[in-house]
């Protein structure tokens, strides 16, 4: 610690340091001593239990039991069977997409460990209760096409929630499934963000990527803007063995004359092949709020599969509950992979249901055969897992054709309540969905996907919090100081909509400010990795880890605060999930595998008053001996 304060300190790095530079600066002796990672995660539970994970803060129930999940059967030492993974380095990417196009049977992609959740739990899952099945899952069902575990929300959620290294999630389940394809979600040019970022940054990324274990890239653009993904598409080309599925984001209804005047079979066929035509190895269709209805399915898909040649992959969110229906009619029209979640995480704003889907087709000619039982038991384990993550759940308790009208993405839904109810609004949710689809035609009917749904949504509240309708933004908008993402919007920050932007709102938002129509990444400097690296690392210690420093060049504020915690804490993704929550009652003990094959046994004896210093003192047992810790209480 000493040394990294020298290296570290401001003077050094400049190559200003004298040779009294030491004796100069007394504070590079001041670090608290290394403490092992038992002791820090121990410090970690203390915390909890004295002031609560401030994640769910007002939201724990401290009646509700919680079980201990069973977790699936499976045998450990039976080798993995070769699955897609293998297949695509078999095969190649061309060969591989050439051979998924003329497999008669149905594929799934099981997206529990990434939508799933981002749908149902605003993205809380943690690794820890990932890892306890991957292996399992990855033994017991080696003919599933994908795993879609990484990208999305996931990424910003695991550093700024959960305290993880989303690099070291992906990692491990990697390590855990080497025998079958593992996915993620990119949204092109904003890369796992909100916005545009260097080219040379999301080329980096997507090479990391790679390297950590992703092998099929999900590429959209949130307005459907070709120049979105056009780059990113070439960087999985480029620079890796991997897939680039490249998506088309489906909205409105191709069937209803009153919806269907710009966003048509026909806009829909056009993209498809320009998105074929830019190399992409898969067509997605990305169907994000679930509006893709079942005959509509058939039209599409029949239509997609004359005017394509790569093979297609239908995703889909199950807020009305018709989306079955939707497969089943997709996948009579020939598509070739669709996407659901394990039974007790699906449905809702989540996809279908992994188990169900499969037996819907079970004697028809594409059924791929599942054990069905085992599917069963990972279900079981999900469903008690599920309990866990009760404060994130979104309170949607039935499908809702609602949806169909304000047209909510599935993975936005349970995270726009939360939203609404921190602005005060909770009991305004209705005007609020109800306003994002005004929002939407204000906005000339756009495509709304991460960010630009985020955009729509933060307008909706906005305009709600004001008592505001989108009449009144016409009318006295040239008086409005319109939400900073708002501006960004209609600046051309995040690409361009089809038929571009309504130009008397554009002014009303935007004022004297002028509009750009190319790529917004033209605008941004190049990174300079070396240069970065050194600053990097003069700020948080040498050597730097690449992957870090990927983080914090995408979320550099939450990468510090990330950074804070592990210094403090350690590792805490190994901690239970009912541990990382809610701490220990006294009397409960918890095992925590702090690394491989070394476990600490922490048991809460009980928790001492507030003291002068505004402390509590914490009585613990660890590892079998008395332990005291004086944690800060903070309420
Ligand atoms: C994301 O971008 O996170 C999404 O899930 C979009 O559907
Ligand atoms: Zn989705």
């Amino acid at each position: 610690q000493f040394l990294q304060n020298i290296i570290a300190h401001p003077e050094f790095v400049s190559g200003h340091a004298n040779v009294d530079f030491i004796k100069d600066h007394p504070e590079l002796f001041r670090y608290k001593p290394r403490q092992d990672r038992g002791s820090k995660v121990l410090g970690f539970v203390g915390d909890i239990i004295v002031n609560g994970n401030p994640d769910v803060k007002g939201l724990v129930d401290p009646k509700r039991e919680l079980r201990k999940p069973k977790l699936p059967t499976f045998d450990p030492a039976a080798d993995y069977q070769p699955g897609t993974k293998n297949k695509l380095t078999e095969l190649g990417p061309e060969g591989f997409a050439q051979w998924l196009r003329e497999d008669p049977l149905i594929h799934y992609t099981d997206t529990t460990f990434r939508d799933a959740h981002q749908s149902l739990l605003a993205t809380r899952m943690r690794t820890f209760d990932m890892l306890k099945v991957a292996e399992r899952y990855a033994k017991m069902h080696p003919q599933t096409f994908s795993m879609e575990v990484w990208g999305g929300a996931t990424f910003d959620v695991a550093l700024r929630f959960l305290h993880e290294d989303p690099w070291e999630r992906l990692a491990k389940i990697r390590e855990a499934v080497p025998n079958i394809l593992l996915q993620m979600l990119i949204r092109g040019a904003n890369g796992v963000g909100y916005k545009a970022y260097p080219d040379n940054l999301t080329e980096r990324f997507v090479q990391q990527a790679w390297e950590t274990g992703v092998d099929v890239f999900r590429i959209f653009d949130s307005l459907n803007w070709l120049p979105g993904m056009e780059s990113c598409i070439s960087f999985v080309r480029k620079k890796t063995k991997g897939l680039a599925e490249a998506s088309i984001c489906y909205t409105g209804d191709i069937l209803d004359p009153k919806r269907n005047q710009k966003y048509s079979l026909d806009y829909y066929l056009r993209l498809a092949k320009q998105v074929e035509d830019a190399g992409a190895h898969i067509l997605c269709i990305k169907d994000m709020a679930g509006l893709l209805k079942p005959y509509a399915a058939t039209e599409l898909i029949t239509a997609l599969r004359e005017t394509v040649k790569i093979p297609i992959h239908l995703h889909t969110h199950d807020t009305s509950s018709l989306q079955p229906a939707t497969y089943l009619k997709a996948v009579e029209a020939g598509v070739n992979v669709i996407d659901v979640a394990m039974g007790s995480l699906s449905g809702l704003t989540s996809q279908p249901n992994f188990n169900a889907v499969v037996e819907m087709f079970r004697g028809t000619p594409r059924h791929r055969e599942f054990n069905q039982e085992s599917l069963n038991d990972f279900s079981n384990y999900w469903e008690t897992v599920r309990e866990y993550y009760y404060p994130f759940e979104s309170g949607l308790k039935a499908g809702t054709s609602e949806v169909f009208q304000h047209e909510i993405p599935g993975g936005q839904y349970s995270n726009l309540r939360p939203q609404a109810a921190a602005l005060g609004l909770g009991d305004k949710f209705e005007q609020v969905k109800k306003t994002f689809a005004d929002v939407n035609e204000l906005f000339g009917d756009i495509v709304k996907v991460t960010p630009s749904s985020k955009v729509v949504g933060d307008m909706a509240l906005f305009l709600v919090t004001n008592n505001l309708t989108t009449a009144d933004v016409l009318d006295k908008g040239h008086a409005l100081s319109f939400p900073e993402s708002v501006q960004s919007l209609f600046r051309g920050d995040i690409g361009q909509p089809e038929g571009g932007w309504p130009k008397e709102l554009q002014k009303l938002i935007l004022k004297d400010e002028k509009p750009f129509t190319d790529r917004p990444n033209e605008h941004l400097k190049p990174i300079d990795f070396k240069k970065e690296m050194k600053e990097f690392e003069a700020k948080f210690g040498a050597p730097g880890k690449f992957t870090d420093l990927l983080s914090y060049l995408l979320y550099p504020k939450v990468f510090e605060q990330y950074w804070a915690h592990l210094q403090e804490f350690g590792d805490v993704s190994v901690v239970p999930t009912r541990v990382f929550f809610y701490g220990l009652k006294p009397g409960e003990e918890t095992i925590i595998d702090i690394a491989r094959g070394k476990s600490v046994i922490i048991k809460l004896r009980s928790v001492g008053e507030v003291n002068g210093d505004g402390c509590r003192t914490v009585f613990f047992s660890f590892n079998g001996q008395t332990r005291n810790l004086e944690v800060r209480d903070k309420s």
